[in-house]
């Protein structure tokens, strides 16, 4: 079996934030898919499959090249029907993507502001300026402003999980219920995201996600302990 190539967003002291390629690795070492993590800055990504993707996750599987978390877990579902499902039914991919939208919805934007200076501080050198021109143009202020008036928006983020919260509060071990899912790894992508770059603690040290996280960590041996991540607690 080949092994498949994931370019793998890098910053500094070799972390891997995105959020979306967590998901990625996640999904490969679901299904038991040997995977190479391609440390990628952010203005490595116009160089590979000829620009045809703007962001990354991209795989490369053989002569195939995928960009985009949601076609890459689909073409691995398709592609490896043998292999343990992502997704198993049209059904629990759809609410997947509505567990996606929530989190957006819930906990992105105020996540985004509240760590978008530590992100660009654990940037590669020759990420910065891209990164701080492009995300300064997007929000209409300067880092250290968003920066400058974090602590509000943070409580904001740590309440944008309260969903997840009381969905564990049933007592399952994982949202997708006794064995891990997608769910599960689109929800520990955006912990492990903040986790890779956080320089101010994101949750309360009593927080029940924590020991979730803990397990999700745990899974696939030990995968979301592999790059170095900071207590998202104090
Ligand atoms: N919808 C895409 C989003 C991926 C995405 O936004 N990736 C970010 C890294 S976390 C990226 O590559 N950004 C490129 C840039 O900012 O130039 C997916 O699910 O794969």
């Amino acid at each position: 079996m080949t092994t498949i190539r994931l370019y793998d967003l890098q910053v500094r002291d070799d972390r891997r934030p995105s959020p979306f390629c967590w998901r990625i690795k996640y999904a490969l070492a679901h299904k038991g898919l040997p995977f190479e993590a391609v440390p990628t800055a952010l203005t490595d990504i116009p160089s590979i499959a000829g620009g045809a993707h703007k962001t990354v996750p991209i795989i490369e599987d053989g002569g195939k090249t995928v960009g985009d978390s949601w076609a890459i877990a689909d073409y691995l579902d398709e592609a490896y029907p043998d292999r343990p499902r992502l997704f198993g039914s049209a059904a629990e991919r759809e609410l997947c993507r509505f567990v996606e939208a929530s989190l957006f919805v819930s906990a992105g934007k105020s996540l985004l502001m509240s760590y978008l200076k530590d992100i660009h501080d654990h940037a590669l050198e020759r990420d910065r300026a891209y990164f701080r021109q492009s995300r300064e143009k997007l929000f209409g202020r300067t880092l250290e402003e968003l920066a400058s008036e974090r602590a509000e928006r943070i409580e904001a983020a740590r309440a944008g999980f309260d969903s997840v919260r009381l969905t564990l509060k049933g007592g399952a071990r994982f949202l997708s219920g006794a064995h891990p899912g997608y769910a599960d790894y689109i929800v520990a992508g955006f912990l492990l995201w903040i986790a890779s770059i956080a320089t101010a603690p994101l949750l309360m040290s009593d927080d029940p996600l924590l020991a979730w996280l803990g397990r999700v960590q745990d899974l696939h041996g030990g995968l979301g302990r592999k790059s170095p991540l900071n207590a998202l607690v104090a």
